[in-house]
């Protein structure tokens, strides 16, 4: 006898912890672009569980990879070495075009390690004093849960309530070279620490150059640029990395999400030796990170993404999907904004319904996004959407406004 959507609900609300809000859909199958709830009906995923999931659902390649692996060795630890753990990061660095590679499994984990290695560089080759080390953040940032990560926060959603928090951070506005460049005036700033586009925040794409010029001002006093491209990164943003828009090479880059195709938790931290080596051994490390199956699904993940030209498609089509939004005339649209794949259309609240209802909506009309912050609602499809189908939910997007 199958349980209703209903049940399954109410199964995950008596059991699980109440830590989020879904919109009132039971997933239960993806393929491509697509995903079917457990009564068979099929949704365009504009969520890509957060940019996690740009191959598309369930890349053959991918889950082949996978299933390949899983069956050989899953798990050695670190305390010994093992025959994919080298072919990974030979692979990931002269990917990305660094000297190593530090592997963990989620996203906070890599933002954590980047924020320790920017502290043991400062002590160790900047020179700073001990526990004297600052690294600059912008406000409305997103990098995580942890206890260290919230403490950069201004979010109260994500601080409030679990202080006392970490010290050693120092706020400025994103967008705001000015404001970067008094902050970087204290010698005791190690690192800055920025998404190149603002994610959470609702899709903040900063002014041209900014990335830029904020990387030369880091250059010119001696202090990491830290780039957070878990989300903007993987081709998401119409190139490889969101910094790849304006030539910058961060001196930490911090990966996670599609740098596993949604198949596996993989996160990772690149950067140079003179950077990386500041971390000895036994003073850093993860049970399951750089496990053999992290690092095949990652390889094989990689590599569709250059074999099915992503970036590329992501850019196309990025662009088609913000015209066409924009030829929409409808009282709830404020704005449209974005880059390649990565949208956000802000709400104006109309005869009193929200961007929630708007959502719950494009669901009945088969199309799952979900909004971040109550009036931005993100459209982020995989990355292997082709312009037919993007079109018909351009015909969905603007069906759905005319239903309000
Ligand atoms: C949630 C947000 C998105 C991230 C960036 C690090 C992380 C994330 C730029 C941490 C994670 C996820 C977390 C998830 C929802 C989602 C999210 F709304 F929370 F902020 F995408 F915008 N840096 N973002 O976007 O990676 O530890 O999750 O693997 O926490 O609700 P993680």
């Amino acid at each position: 006898m199958s349980m209703t959507p209903q049940q399954y609900m109410d199964r995950e609300h008596k059991y699980g912890a109440h830590n989020y809000h879904p919109l009132p859909v039971v997933l239960d199958r993806g393929e491509g672009v697509y995903l079917w709830d457990v009564e068979g009906k099929r949704y365009f995923d504009f969520l890509s569980a957060y940019s996690a999931v740009n191959q598309g659902h369930c890349h053959p390649k991918i889950v082949g990879a996978m299933i390949e692996q899983s069956k050989k060795l899953t798990l050695t630890s670190r305390a010994f070495f093992n025959s994919s753990l080298g072919e990974f990061e030979e692979y990931v660095t002269k990917y990305f075009g660094y000297d190593k590679v530090l592997p963990m499994n989620s996203g906070a984990e890599a933002d954590e390690t980047a924020l320790k290695l920017c502290r043991k560089w400062a002590y160790m080759k900047k020179g700073i004093a001990d526990q004297k080390a600052k690294i600059v953040v912008c406000e409305n940032n997103f990098h995580g849960r942890t206890i260290t990560i919230i403490s950069m926060s201004t979010d109260p959603d994500s601080y409030a309530g679990f202080g006392p928090y970490t010290p050693g951070f120092v706020t400025v506005p994103y967008n705001d070279i000015p404001a970067l460049e008094k902050a970087l005036q204290d010698p005791d700033v190690a690192g800055f620490l920025v998404e190149p586009i603002q994610g959470e925040a609702g899709v903040y794409v900063p002014a041209d150059g900014y990335l830029k010029k904020a990387y030369e001002l880091c250059k010119s006093k001696n202090v990491l640029f830290i780039a957070d491209e878990i989300q903007s990164g993987i081709a998401r943003t119409g190139k490889m990395l969101a910094c790849d828009h304006e030539d910058v090479k961060p001196d930490i880059l911090i990966l996670g999400k599609a740098i596993s195709g949604g198949a596996f938790p993989v996160s990772c931290v690149l950067a140079n030796d003179d950077i990386m080596l500041c971390i000895k051994p036994g003073e850093h490390g993860s049970t399951y990170g750089g496990n053999p199956i992290a690092a095949k699904v990652t390889i094989a993940a990689l590599q569709v993404v250059k074999d099915e030209k992503l970036a590329e498609n992501s850019e196309k089509l990025g662009k088609l999907f913000r015209d066409e939004l924009a030829k929409i005339k409808h009282p709830m649209i404020e704005l449209i904004r974005g880059k390649g794949l990565l949208n956000a259309v802000v709400i104006k609240p109309h005869n009193g319904k929200t961007a929630w209802d708007f959502c719950l909506a494009l669901k009945e009309n088969g199309l799952l996004a979900k909004p971040t912050h109550q009036h931005i609602v993100r459209f982020a499809p995989p990355l292997v959407i082709n312009e037919t189908q993007i079109m018909e939910c351009v015909e969905i997007i603007k069906k759905t406004f005319n239903q309000f």
